[in-house]
Formats: C-alpha cells, sequence, structure tokens
C-alpha cells in the first residue's frame, strides 16, 4: 500500500482524503454536517505531530515501534446495498512484545482493505482501498466497498498500510440482489434467510443465540431490531458478565460497552460472516424511564447526564462501532430506511423509539392511559409515518412480493390479563389503526411485521384489534403476519428465569384472550430466522438451552408457513403442533381432549404435547441439540 499512500501525500492530493475515506469521521445524518469531525483540522493536527511517519511515503516500514493490532472482536460489516457494502474494524497501534514504550496515540493508523471473491484471498481483488483512524473515532474504521456485483457473496480483509503482514481475520459478506430482478432469481433462485435479534443485554447471560444463527443456520443477513446494547449495570457477576463502568451517559461509556460486547465469541463470529442491518432502541424522543428532559426541564440520570446530551453520545458512538449508513438527507436522527432486494423483498426498517415517539409509560406516568387514542399521538413522528405509507404503496407498485417490516415493539393487540402494553404499540391505537387503513384500503399484501422488545415470543395473523371479520381459526380477514422475537439474553417479560411449564401457564390465557395471537412462549431465550422466496416466507424460532455459558445447544421451537397471497398463517398454525409454548389450536384441542401438556420444569427437557386433528403428534421427546436445518 506504500505506493498508493506515496501518490497521495507526494502529489499533494486532497490532504484529508484518507480521513474523508472513513465514513467514522462523516456525521451520522447527512443533514447534520455539524456533527461531522472536522478533517482538516485533524490532519493538521496529524502533520504538526513529530514526524507523523504514517504520512509519509519515504518513511521504513514499522518494524521499530508502531504494530496495528486488529482485534478479532472488533471486526464485522453491515447495510449492504446492490453494489456496495460497508466493511468495519478497529485498528489501534501498539508496542511491540518486550517494548514497555507506548506508540504516540496522536498519530493516525493507516488502514487499508481489500474485498475478493474467494474465501482463500486467492482470486481477483474487486476494490482496495486506504483510510486513516485516530483517537477522534474510538479507532474505528468504517469504509463502503463499492463497484461490487449484485446478489454475490465477498471475503474481506484490513491491513495495516505500513506493515501489510498485520492483518484483520478474513470476513465474509454479501450484496443484495439489484431492485429489478425477478423475485425468482433472488440469490441465485434459492431461499433468502435472514436471523432476526432484539435485546441482548450482557449481564444477563451469553449471546449463544448469535453463534447459533452463525454457526448453525443458513442465514445470509442478521437483522437487530433493537437492544443491542444495554446503559444499565445490572447483575451478571454470577456468570462472568459484570459489566465494565458505569451506566452509560458519556461517549467514552458507551464506546467502553460497545467494546465490552464485541467481546462475546458468539458476537464475534455473527459479526465476521455476513452484513447487518440493524435499528437502535429504548428511549423517546427525550427521555427514558430513568433519565428524562420532561416538561419540567432537563432532569439528571443516575449516571450525571442530561438525557439529550448523553443520546447524543450513544448515537456518535453507535455510529462509530456498528456498521450502520449515514442516512439520507433532510432529517434529524433518522435511522428509518429502506432496502430493496430484487423484486423480492422491501425490507423496511423503522424507528419506532427514539425518533419522534410521543411520552411513553415510563412507570410513572399512568395517567397516560388516557392519551392512547389520541389522533396526533405517533409512535413514529408525522413524517417517517408517511415516508412508511410511501414505501409500502411504493413497494407495492414495484411488484415487490413481500414487505417485511423491522421496528422494535409488538405491534398486535395484547391483552395481558386485562391490561395493554402502553410501551408498545397497544399504546399508540390511532397510530397503528393508521397502519391496517393504509393496508387494507390500498389491499397491500403480504405485510410482514417483525417485533422484538418484550423478550418473549409472539406470532399474530395481523388485523384489526377486536375487528369480527377476522377469523382467528381460518385466519381469514388477516391482512399480514407478525413474528414477534424473544430476547438474545435479556429475562424474560413473563418473570426472570420462568420454566417452560410456568410459562404455558400464562400463554394459554394470552392466547386464549387474543384472537389474533396465534402462538405464545415466554421462557426460552433466542432468536428466529425467516427464510423467503417468491412463494413462501417460513419463520423458524430457536430456543437457547441454557444462557449462563458458551454453547451452542438450541431447539427449533416452532416453525411456520406464511404463502404469498394469503396474508395470514398457513393453517394448521406451526404445522398443528410446537416444542415450547402454546398455539392456539391445542388450546381449542384441550377443550376437548387431545391434547396434553407434559412440560416438566427443567430447560433440557422441554417438550409441549401439541394435538391438532389431523396433524401430527409429537410426544415428549428427549430434546437431543437439535438438528438446525434450515428449511
Ligand atoms: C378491544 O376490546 C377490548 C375488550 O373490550 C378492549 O379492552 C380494547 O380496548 C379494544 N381495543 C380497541 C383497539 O378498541
Ligand atoms: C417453507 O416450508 C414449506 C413447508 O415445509 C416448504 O414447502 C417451503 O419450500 C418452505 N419455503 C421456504 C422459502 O423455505
Ligand atoms: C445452565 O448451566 C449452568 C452451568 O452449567 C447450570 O448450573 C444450570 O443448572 C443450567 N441451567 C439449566 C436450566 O439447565
Ligand atoms: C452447530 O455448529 C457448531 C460449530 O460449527 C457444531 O460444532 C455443532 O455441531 C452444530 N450444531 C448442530 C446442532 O448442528
Ligand atoms: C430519573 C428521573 O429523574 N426520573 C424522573 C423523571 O420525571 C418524573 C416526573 O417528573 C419523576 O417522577 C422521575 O423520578
Amino acid at each position: 500500500m506504500l505506493p498508493a499512500l506515496a501518490f497521495l501525500f507526494v502529489a499533494g492530493a486532497q490532504a484529508t482524503q484518507l480521513l474523508d475515506r472513513n465514513l467514522a469521521y462523516h456525521s451520522p445524518f447527512e443533514d447534520q454536517p455539524h456533527l461531522s469531525h472536522n478533517t482538516e483540522s485533524i490532519q493538521k493536527r496529524f502533520e504538526s505531530a513529530a514526524l507523523a511517519r504514517r504520512q509519509v511515503a519515504e518513511a521504513p516500514p514499522f518494524k521499530d515501534e508502531h504494530y496495528v493490532t486488529f482485534y478479532g472482536g472488533e471486526f464485522g460489516n453491515g447495510d449492504p446495498l446492490d453494489t456496495s457494502v460497508l466493511l468495519w474494524t478497529r485498528a489501534q497501534a501498539i508496542s511491540p512484545v518486550g517494548s514497555t514504550t507506548l506508540p504516540d496515540q496522536s498519530v493516525p493508523v493507516c488502514v487499508s482493505y481489500k474485498v475478493y471473491t474467494t474465501p482463500d484471498l486467492s482470486g481477483k481483488v474487486v476494490d482496495s482501498g486506504s483510510a486513516f483512524t485516530s483517537y477522534d473515532v474510538d479507532w474505528t474504521v468504517k469504509v463502503d466497498a463499492t463497484g461490487l456485483k449484485d446478489d454475490t457473496k465477498y471475503y474481506y480483509q484490513f491491513s495495516d498500510c505500513a506493515n501489510p503482514q498485520s492483518t484483520s481475520p478474513v470476513g465474509s459478506t454479501r450484496t443484495l440482489a439489484d431492485p429489478h430482478i425477478s423475485a425468482e432469481r433472488v440469490n441465485g433462485g434459492k431461499p433468502l434467510t435472514f436471523a432476526v435479534f432484539s435485546c441482548s443485554q450482557y449481564q444477563a447471560g451469553w449471546f449463544n443465540a448469535y453463534g447459533v444463527a452463525a454457526h448453525n443456520t443458513s442465514a445470509d443477513v442478521f437483522v437487530h431490531l433493537g437492544d443491542y446494547i444495554y446503559e444499565s449495570i445490572g447483575s451478571g457477576g454470577k456468570f462472568g458478565r459484570a459489566v465494565l463502568g458505569r451506566e452509560l451517559a458519556t461517549i467514552a461509556d458507551y464506546r467502553l460497552r460497545l467494546n465490552q460486547y464485541r467481546t462475546d465469541p458468539n458476537l464475534v463470529v455473527a459479526h465476521q460472516n455476513a452484513p447487518w442491518i440493524t435499528v437502535a432502541n429504548n428511549a423517546w424522543k427525550a427521555g427514558t424511564s430513568n433519565s428524562n428532559d420532561t416538561a419540567a426541564g432537563c432532569k439528571f440520570s443516575p449516571s450525571g447526564a442530561c438525557f439529550t446530551d448523553r443520546k447524543l453520545a450513544a448515537i456518535r458512538a453507535y455510529h462509530e462501532w456498528i456498521p450502520i449508513r449515514q442516512v439520507q438527507p433532510d432529517d434529524k436522527l433518522r435511522i428509518w430506511r429502506n432496502f430493496q432486494i430484487g423484486k423480492l423483498i422491501d425490507l423496511t426498517m423503522l424507528d419506532t423509539r427514539q425518533y419522534d415517539r410521543d411520552l411513553t409509560d415510563l412507570g410513572y406516568n399512568k395517567d397516560l392511559e388516557q392519551f392512547r387514542d389520541e389522533e396526533e399521538r405517533s409512535t413514529m413522528g408525522a413524517k417517517q409515518e408517511q415516508w412508511f405509507y410511501d414505501t409500502l404503496s411504493a413497494s407495492k407498485k414495484r411488484n415487490a412480493v413481500w414487505r417485511i417490516v423491522g421496528q422494535q415493539i409488538v405491534f398486535s393487540q395484547i391483552d395481558q390479563k386485562g391490561s395493554l402494553s402502553l410501551d408498545a404499540w397497544d399504546g399508540y391505537r390511532s397510530n397503528r389503526a393508521r397502519i391496517f387503513d393504509h393496508l387494507y384500503n390500498n389491499k397491500i399484501s403480504n405485510t410482514i411485521i417483525l417485533a422484538g422488545d418484550s423478550h418473549a415470543n409472539w406470532v399474530s395473523d395481523l388485523a384489526r384489534p377486536n375487528d369480527t371479520s377476522y377469523d382467528a381459526l381460518t385466519g381469514n380477514g388477516a391482512i399480514g403476519v407478525e413474528f414477534g422475537g424473544t430476547a438474545v439474553t435479556s429475562t424474560s417479560s413473563f418473570g426472570s428465569g420462568i420454566t417452560p411449564a410456568n410459562a404455558d401457564i400464562t400463554s394459554k390465557v394470552y392466547v386464549a384472550a387474543n384472537p389474533e395471537l396465534q402462538w405464545s412462549e415466554g421462557s426460552y431465550r433466542g432468536f428466529f430466522t425467516l427464510t423467503v422466496d417468491s412463494k413462501t416466507l417460513n419463520a423458524t424460532f430457536y430456543g437457547m438451552k441454557n444462557t449462563s455459558f458458551v454453547n451452542l445447544d438450541s431447539l427449533q421451537i416452532a416453525n411456520f408457513v406464511v404463502k404469498a397471497g394469503e396474508n395470514k398463517l398457513s393453517r394448521p398454525v406451526a404445522g398443528g403442533a410446537v416444542q415450547a409454548g402454546i398455539i392456539k389450536a391445542a388450546l381449542d384441542a384441550t377443550s376437548t381432549t387431545a391434547a396434553s401438556s407434559t412440560s416438566t420444569s427443567a430447560l433440557s427437557t422441554v417438550s409441549v404435547t401439541s394435538t391438532v386433528s389431523g396433524a401430527a403428534t409429537i410426544t415428549s421427546e428427549s430434546t437431543s441439540p437439535s438438528a438446525v436445518t434450515v428449511i
């Protein structure tokens, strides 16, 4: 890489070029240029640093002191488009073994990257380049690999510009299909698989779910619906998962926490070999339940930061550490975006949390209940809401088969023993009603809503709450399907550590009370996959056997099929039987004679025998780690 560098400097090319190449220096938001780093002044600082060797073409290779080190965990890729994908790493100069002097941290690190077509890096280099990083951006490097072919798998590696033997691991990534490609031709005619996650709290357990998805499914793209990190301290000491630092407030706090999360071996592997598409979570537009800037003024959080400052720190660190694109113009703090994947899918990522959400249930403001039906009340903000309707309509117009909507909170009405969660869409009912109106009035088919946040599994036909034209038995009258996934580790909303048998007692009540809710499961931590082709969209839910230590033991607890054009779960729902949780059909059957729930309490012996007329009976079986095949 030295010749390329030499050219840049000798020719006096735009001095900040290597800085500007690293997207971590840019503003997270194109329309907020004041949030970007001033690369000219950083460049001046480098130039005045005594012999900024990494910039000087004539400098000898760094045999003596500064070795750029790539940390295996700090490596990944994301936000793929049809001809480009973001590559991400973190590279810091360290002292060589035996040396006690610390390298001068004011000197930038130059990192180069190459993109190949073969895993052994033998083939041709399809894209390459160099970029600087420095302490200003926590040594993160985020570059856009461009000029790629659509719908293609690639391999990539970073190295030290000045010492090319110092390299990162080799990762793999892929581009998405060109938006104009027919649905049948996407992914070479094979189904495309997404692994979907939410709520990964470090303190609560090991991130085995990421590992199972990476090792034991054929997931092409990882989707994270929020709560990728947690700001609180919590416990976690008992299985070696205590978090460092304090409750997060400053950018240094956020960086430290992200850094620590990236040490989990299963998260490391998951970032290395597939692109991620993420949204962040857990605040309304001016506060969280333990930190608020309210009408009363800026209240301080336990960590001493004003919420607005804290949010900006969080967003900056998130943009440094997560391979997410700078979002397109004209809006504040926006992370909602749409991915067109051939004519097979529009994957629409919404921000139903911090973008412009009106006051949520913060635990102390119960009087909120009276506002939940207010016309103007929105969990998205008017601008995002309009954008969402336009995106759905445009997707129909361009004849995309599926509309998959990734967002944070449970969409369907869930009566929970007489109460509704005001922190989910049940707290924003007029906003939800408008979405249903848009789907029904415009006859927009094949909409699949994904949800996280709730720390439990919920699968529902999408239908207006209390609408008698929806038939829970046949699914007729529905307009789509919602798949709500459990947490990677965060504790169950049914009760921390609840056994499958005890969770089922609650699930029975929920499934009985809610017509659209076809499956409820509240014990397992895990994730789900979506496997999609032009005819069907299948969801497979995975439960982790034990998140208190590192392992890949999981079981497939339920499988669902949605046929294109049907706008409901295929009957019998889940093929008539699940390995955990309660399906509505089983509930109906219990009221006659057929089914019995024989769950025992230990996680290792979960089994729910659900029998539905005409469906195969799954008897109580020993749950050896199920073969994880993605259909
Ligand atoms: C649906 O009916 C239930 C029971 O009467 C009620 O609690 C709930 O508020 C209704 N939902 C809507 C959206 O009106
Ligand atoms: C979904 O599952 C059904 C039933 O097992 C199968 O026929 C179909 O091919 C699957 N579709 C995809 C996209 O995997
Ligand atoms: C999970 O593993 C830990 C450590 O081996 C063990 O102590 C615990 O009993 C296991 N939990 C379950 C529910 O099997
Ligand atoms: C999951 O992947 C791991 C690592 O490749 C492998 O050792 C394990 O056998 C796999 N488990 C299953 C159930 O396939
Ligand atoms: C952490 C904190 O300050 N929470 C406060 C937010 O505002 C409400 C209403 O004023 C208080 O009751 C909370 O204690």
